[in-house]
């Protein structure tokens, strides 16, 4: 029988059908009856079957490096907790958490910060993610209510996505999206975004504003909403405070009106039904909650909220960011949406918690909390399910802070990351597939994740692991959970105490846990305030008098600005994603983005190797040359970590900027500088073998400037570059017992090595003074291919395939492993149709992921055709 669970990945919230077959392989299927997702899944759903082996797993905790017992383990956990609450106070420690835990992890871990130990000092991920939407719902709304559904992208007759990459951030609701506007073509979509992105392929108008151009934008939507009569005049009188001077301040701010700006305002003025859909492109910014709120005025103005199809829609990032919010495990939030600095609401949640120690004040931000870490105020962090190392603005300092810090605990289900390296305990955590409880997605509706899986190793569920500290700590019978069933029980009972429908997060008891179905809060299908009825005092919708903040960065040094943000096949940093061969082939590389234009004043060429710099520091990644990049602007993926690359990790370069009102950090818009890397040296390599890329195991390759490693279909691809050319890598990599054949061409500069096993591949290696040109997805097929014919032994050397073969071109359809170059040709055959496409090929007809790409090929050729 299949288990019924929700994706581990983005907000959407996808509901997964798992098969485990008598062998135990493990089958992944959409969840054809989830009314989040109705069966659809995105690439990196349908490939989470080849993410759950125990390869590179933390199977046990570890102390100081060395295996432990968890009673160890955990004994010296609660107890150095306890002695520098104890020398220090309670504000001496710190929980770092994340918005992937399940909202029972999120819980216990929330009750015992902010209830027992008595400080507000733990802090999520999600300040990085969510926090300015948080606090723009609360200065809206008076709680940090998401108004709509998913069904209202359907219902819409105007979406404008604002900051957004949908197509590869949201694939399921893109798609969604992308066939209600098939159903109704009247329907319109807007993009607002400095870069052209995937999501743009399906954008009717885009615009290309500058770098957190938002509020000036939203502003003069205001204005001219006011100019051309869209005002909904009743709505605000009856249900809003603020809107005269919202509106003076959206005329100080008005400016000359480019052309594609003023026919988006006369849409947006003459449309009823309009979402406004928006996520990191207004979070992550230094004036993200005013965006939030430049947003959110232009709906209350025309009353387009909580109706069918009209509303601002903030869009999660992780599984879980929504849970984490009910729970409050932000460090200036309570629980179920009660707020911290509210007297009343303390006493409420010490109350039902019989709570010995409510904290009396918000706790640190994650920026502030790691300076505290840094200057010592803190003694004992604990963190989990989440990487500062690599995905904090300043990780460079984010790392010297873990170095100095006293006391380090880190939670993951890998056993090696960034973070972990400055871990003194290491605590081995169940992972997707085997942990137990629910999530909350976008639109506010839980579902349960549910195991097929044993608990492999020594792992245990988070809960867990914070429950038994707990109860070392002497909090045992408020942490004396039996299983994670009973915590949401709690959690949906503090919803509802006191409530009375004074706060808007409430859920109904749901009964027996194992059986809940996907359900919605506070009620099925229920949106927020067509009727008024908002969470402030007076019951008012609030709005926000913003004003438009000068947002170029750049200067003489450093004149570009560095945007940074996602790819479609990749998840954060690399953990999961990173071990699916079929994944890792979309982008195989960390890279920067930019205009042909910059590039050439640059001296880069494509395929070069750039070096990004900022005032913080420099990284070494591929050049991608593109059109679809503004001049002036460069764009750096946020995946790449050590375990990945030699130096790619994007946020050693952003500065710790952030917003004032949720302190949240700007990771989109940085100052810095690009030039070209010359090497003397450029090498590509498959790999049976996962090669050891640390100095001490690879001394040859350790001069390499830039290394980066994916993994492939049986077994590793490896790019990199060095200023001084390696003695001896061959030998290295393949180790000495292989039977190596060669090719030198002394005059090219190019050599290349062939290393086999019997009749098997061990590896191949490319070098030369240029980015060395040899197919990357046939270099990978060799690994798979038999070596019984010596001639074909010498076709690896001579770095083409033979005649009769094709190379596939870049990979662009990850389910069927369809590229660029066989898309191109069943171009030129008359597939002029995604449709079309996916007849002959079958590319894009599973999760639809690369659709818009393959739309984008289809265009170029016609071009091409035409010209
Ligand atoms: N494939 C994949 N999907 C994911 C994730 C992942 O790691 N991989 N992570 C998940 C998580 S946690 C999150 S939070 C979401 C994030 O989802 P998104 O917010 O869609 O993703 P990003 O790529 O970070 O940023 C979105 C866009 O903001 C644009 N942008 C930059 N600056 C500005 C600006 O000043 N104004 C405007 N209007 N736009 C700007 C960027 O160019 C970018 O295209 O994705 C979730 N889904
Ligand atoms: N420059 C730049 N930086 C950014 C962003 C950006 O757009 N640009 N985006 C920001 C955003 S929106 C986000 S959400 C963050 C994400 O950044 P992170 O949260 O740091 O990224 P992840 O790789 O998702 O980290 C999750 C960690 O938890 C582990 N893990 C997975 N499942 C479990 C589990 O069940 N239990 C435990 N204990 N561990 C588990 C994984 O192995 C991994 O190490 O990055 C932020 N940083
Ligand atoms: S859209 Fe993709 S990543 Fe997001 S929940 Fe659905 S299957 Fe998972
Ligand atoms: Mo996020």
């Amino acid at each position: 029988m299949s288990v019924r669970t929700t994706c581990p990945y983005c907000g959407v919230g996808c509901g997964v059908l798992v098969d485990t077959g008598p062998d135990g392989a493990v089958a992944v299927r959409g969840d054809p009856d989830h009314p989040a997702n109705y069966g659809r899944l995105c690439s990196k759903g349908a490939a989470l079957a080849e993410t759950i082996d125990l390869d590179d797993r933390l199977l046990h905790p570890r102390i100081a490096g060395r295996a432990a017992g968890w009673d160890e383990a955990l004994d010296l956990v609660a107890a150095t907790f306890a002695r520098a609450i104890a020398d220090h106070g309670p504000d001496a420690v710190a929980f770092y958490v994340s918005g992937q835990l399940l909202t029972e992890d999120y819980y216990v871990a929330n009750k015992l910060m902010k209830g027992f130990i008595g400080s507000a000092n733990i802090d999520t991920n999600s300040r990085l993610c969510m926090s300015s939407s948080v606090a723009g719902h609360r200065r809206a709304f008076g709680a940090d209510t998401v108004p709509g559904t998913y069904e209202d992208l359907e219902l819409a007759d105007l979406v404008v996505l604002v900051g957004t990459n949908l197509a590869w951030c949201h694939p399921v609701l893109y798609q969604r999206l992308a066939a209600a506007r098939q159903a109704r073509p009247q329907m319109r979509i807007v993009t607002v975004d400095p870069r052209r992105t995937m999501t743009t392929e399906i954008a009717d108008l885009h615009l290309g504003i500058a770098a957190d151009g938002d509020v000036a934008l939203f502003n003069g939507l205001l204005v001219h909403l006011a100019d051309h009569g869209a005002i909904d005049h009743e709505y605000i009188a009856a249900h809003t405070t603020g809107f005269d001077a919202a509106l003076a301040a959206a005329r100080a701010d008005a400016g000359p009106v480019p052309a594609d700006v003023a026919a988006f305002y006369d849409l947006f003025a003459r449309t009823d039904r309009v979402v406004t859909v928006y996520s990191q492109g207004v979070n992550q910014s230094t004036a993200g909650t005013d965006k939030v709120n430049a947003i959110i005025n232009c709906h209350l103005a025309t009353g387009r909220i909580g109706r069918p199809g009209a509303g601002p829609f903030s869009v999660t990032g992780q599984p879980n960011a929504m849970g984490g919010r009910e729970v409050g495990g932000l460090a200036n939030m309570l629980a179920a949406h009660m707020d911290i600095e509210n007297p009343a609401h303390r006493d409420r949640v010490a109350r039902f918690w019989q709570a010995p120690a409510i904290a009396a004040k918000p706790g640190l931000k994650a920026v502030d909390m790691f300076r505290a870490v840094a200057d010592g105020r803190i003694k004992a962090l604990w963190i989990m399910a989440t990487n500062p190392a690599v995905s904090m603005p300043e990780a460079g300092l984010v790392e010297a802070a873990l170095q100095a810090c006293p006391f380090v605990v880190v939670s993951d289900i890998v056993a090696a990351t960034d973070t972990l390296r400055h871990a003194d305990v290491a605590l081995p955590a169940a992972g997707w597939g085997e942990k137990d409880g629910t999530v909350t997605n976008s639109e506010r509706r839980i579902s349960r994740q549910r195991p097929f899986l044993a608990l492999p190793g020594a792992a245990r569920p988070d809960w867990r692991i914070i429950c038994d500290v707990a109860a070392r700590m002497g909090f045992g019978s408020a942490f004396a959970y039996r299983n994670p069933g009973e915590i949401f029980a709690e959690h949906a009972a503090l919803s509802r105490f006191e409530n009375a429908g004074t706060r808007d997060f409430a859920i109904a008891d749901q009964g027996d846990f194992d059986a809940i179905e996907p359900f919605h809060w506070p009620a099925p299908d229920r949106r927020f305030f067509a009727a008024g009825g908002f969470f402030t005092p007076d019951g008012r919708g609030r709005f926000q008098a913003v004003t438009a903040a000068a947002a170029d960065r750049t200067d003489g040094a450093f004149p570009l600005t560095l945007n940074t943000g996602r790819v479609r096949d990749h998840w954060h940093t690399m953990t999961r994603t990173g071990k699916s061969p079929r994944l890792s082939q979309h982008l195989a590389e960390p890279y920067v983005e930019i205009h042909p234009d910059d590039a050439a004043a640059a001296g880069i060429g494509d395929a070069d190797l750039a070096r990004v710099e900022t005032a913080l520091g420099a990284i070494l990644v591929r050049a991608l040359l593109t059109r679809r990049q503004a001049r002036g602007t460069i764009f750096v993926p946020m995946h790449w970590n050590d375990q990945f690359a030699a130096r790619a990790r994007v946020d050693t370069l952003i500065p710790a900027l952030t917003d004032p009102y949720s302190g949240q950090p700007a990771s989109k818009n940085v100052a810095a500088r690009i030039g070209r890397f010359a090497a003397a040296v450029y090498g590509f390599a498959v790999l049976r073998d996962r090669p050891a890329l640390s100095p001490a195991l690879s001394p040859a390759l350790s001069p390499a400037d830039y290394w980066a490693l994916a993994r492939c279909a049986g077994g590793w691809r490896l790019e990199f570059a060095c200023a001084t050319p390696p003695d001896d890598l061959a030998a290295a990599l393949f180790g000495p017992d292989a039977a190596t054949i060669a090719y030198h061409d002394r005059a090219g500069g190019r050599q290349r090595f062939a290393a086999f096993a019997g009749d098997r591949l061990v590896g191949a290696l490319f070098l030369a003074a240029e980015p060395v040109a040899v197919s990357r997805d046939w270099a990978v097929d060799q690994l798979q291919a038999r070596f019984d014919d010596p001639r074909a032994r010498l076709a690896v050397i001579a770095g083409r395939p033979g005649p009769g073969l094709v190379d596939r071109g870049a990979t662009v359809c990850s389910c069927f492993g369809i590229g660029a170059n066989q898309i191109a040709a069943a171009v030129g055959q008359g597939c002029t149709t995604v449709a079309a496409i996916g007849e002959a090929l079958r590319a894009g007809t599973n999760c639809g992921s690369c659709r818009s790409e393959i739309g984008r090929i289809i265009d170029a050729h016609r071009l091409e055709a035409a010209e």
